[in-house]
């Protein structure tokens, strides 16, 4: 069982990796030096998993394809970053640049008399492709609080910056199976896992 997943952020890799555990051989872009990665020229998660599962399977017919588009909607902030979250600071940004401009944002709020909580979510769109036609499509999402400052070292992205309902820590300190049990990875993974055992 192999699955190549459209991305090259070894983050995302890694969790789905945990995530499918043993008898699962999980591959990503970082394989394939020679693709060219797809545009993502969508204005939705939805849109921009369908062009990298596409683009990916094309290129890889006879493979297994998953993409992978996610990001973090913050309400205070009229849904951004969205689907702009990897390059909200710009393009080529850093993960820490975009958590910096994140605070920056929210500090802005409290100056304009929105103070916090500041409420939000992760959001992850999974599209299943093979012989470069999509198979199926997967949506998950976690509800959850912003901090304004970071809390923890773990996980990626925004993670230190967000806190899941039900917990009181953020994704940056809970534990890599406590986050894959909740997240909007997880969510949508799990639905991938059920498509996948039924066909
Ligand atoms: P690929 O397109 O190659 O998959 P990417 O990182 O550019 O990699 P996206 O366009 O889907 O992927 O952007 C996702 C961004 O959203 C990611 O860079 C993080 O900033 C954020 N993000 C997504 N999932 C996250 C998670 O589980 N924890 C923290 N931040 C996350
Ligand atoms: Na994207």
């Amino acid at each position: 069982k192999q699955l190549l997943i459209s991305t090259g952020n070894r983050h995302k890799t890694e969790e789905i990796r945990a995530m499918l555990g043993e008898g699962w051989t999980v591959r990503d872009l970082t394989s394939y030096p020679e693709i060219v990665p797809a545009e993502e020229t969508g204005d939705t998660f939805e849109a921009n998993a369908r062009i990298k599962a596409l683009h990916l399977s094309e290129a890889q017919p006879e493979l297994l394809v998953l993409s992978d588009d996610s990001g973090l909607e913050v309400d205070a902030l009229g849904g951004a970053p969205g689907v702009i979250s990897a390059r909200y600071a710009g393009v080529g940004a850093t993960d820490a640049d975009n958590r910096t401009k994140l605070k920056l944002a929210l500090r802005d709020k409290i100056v304009e008399g929105e103070g916090p909580p500041y409420k939000g979510r992760f959001r992850c769109c999974m599209v299943l492709a093979q012989g470069g036609r999509e198979l199926g499509i997967f949506n998950g999402a976690v509800e959850g609080t912003l901090l304004l400052e970071e809390e923890g070292e773990g996980g990626f992205g925004y993670d230190s910056l967000f806190v899941p309902e039900g917990h009181d820590q953020s994704f940056g300190v809970l534990p890599s199976e406590v986050k894959n049990g909740l997240s909007h990875r997880g969510r949508a993974l799990a639905q991938v896992k059920a498509w996948l055992e039924s066909h």
